[in-house]
């Protein structure tokens, strides 16, 4: 198989990752390339696989680029960075990495719920920079019994209602339709669930019809004491809304894995003591960014060597 030409089209984010891919085939890094469409053009003829992730993935102008391709390998669960439909129409076979990621990413879910509800970072900062020798640190918020709404109630959005069920929260949640069997709340709108839950979690995937899912409405219903949760991407909230919903008090917290303009963060936000930032780090633990690229790696393999994929999207 060294002689199969592999494209990564995500920047090589992890070492692991990067060296089993090189140990089998020959392994092109995008990111490393000085002049991409020249790039593109001379190798155009011999790549038959794209790696890509969450960042970049496979759009219908790359995937025009190279006739060869037959399989897009994503190292992540969503797959908003890769042209379905395009995939589909030429018969390239994608896969992603899914279950391996659910614990890790519910897991940060609940973290983000804790450390925005009872100021967690805040709090460290307070010990750090001294000025718990000075006052008293102020009450914050509880967090067991509150009700969770979540958008998108899959692997993830599950996984997540199984652990705030241990927290005594009650679980509402919105999707295309009601789930036969699950005896969480369901609510038909976003704005309805926003109104009647005191934490929204945001975990569907990302498409035409989530793209800002939280707007302004869905914000407002939420309040000033509701606090959003977004470990799905970006896209899924009007980000300037959020913004000026935050900085004018009109909601209560907010704890966020994702933005729209990755890795830039809009610096209003960083004032904010009821705002818990992260670095896109649902799934970055060491024992699953293995797992999710031994499943890269793994259905690459399964791919040439004519075996059953082993998550496969198309
Ligand atoms: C990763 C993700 O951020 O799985 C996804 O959809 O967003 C993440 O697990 C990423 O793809 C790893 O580089």
């Amino acid at each position: 198989m060294e002689s199969i030409s592999v494209l990564m089209t995500c920047p090589p984010v992890h070492p692991y990752l990067v060296e089993a891919l090189e140990k089998r085939f020959t392994l092109h890094k995008l990111d490393s390339v000085p002049d991409k469409p020249q790039f593109l053009s001379s190798h155009r003829d011999s790549i038959r696989a794209v790696v890509g992730n969450a960042a970049a993935g496979a759009d219908a102008e790359l995937i025009d680029q190279l006739p060869k391709l037959e399989i897009v390998s994503s190292y992540s669960v969503g797959l908003d960075k890769i042209d379905l439909a395009k995939c589909k129409e030429k018969g390239i076979r994608v896969t992603n990495t899914p279950d391996v990621l659910t614990d890790d990413v519910a897991d940060l879910a609940l973290g983000l719920m804790l450390a925005v509800l009872r100021r967690l970072c805040e709090s460290d900062r307070y010990v750090r920079s001294g000025l718990w020798k000075k006052g008293d640190y102020k009450l914050t918020t509880k967090f067991s019994g509150k009700t969770v709404g979540i958008i998108g109630l899959g692997r993830i959005g599950m996984a997540i209602a199984q652990r705030a069920e241990a927290f005594s929260c009650p679980i509402s949640y919105f999707s295309r339709s009601q789930k036969p069997g699950i005896n969480y709340k369901y609510h038909p709108s976003v704005v309805d669930l926003a109104a009647n839950c005191d934490i929204l979690v945001v975990a569907c995937a990302l498409t035409p019809e989530t793209r800002h899912i939280i707007n302004r409405e869905v914000i407002d219903a939420l309040g000033p004491k509701g606090v959003l949760i977004n470990i799905g991407r970006g896209p899924h909230v009007d980000e300037a809304e959020l913004v000026s919903a935050l900085v004018e008090g009109r909601l209560g917290g907010a704890g966020l894995d994702v933005f729209q303009d990755e890795p830039n963060v809009p610096e209003e936000l960083f004032k904010l003591e009821n705002v818990v930032l992260l670095p896109h780090v649902g799934s970055g633990t060491v024992e699953t960014r293995q797992a999710m690229a031994d499943l890269v790696v793994g259905n690459l393999e399964a791919h040439f060597l004519n075996k059953p994929l082993l998550t496969p999207v198309v």
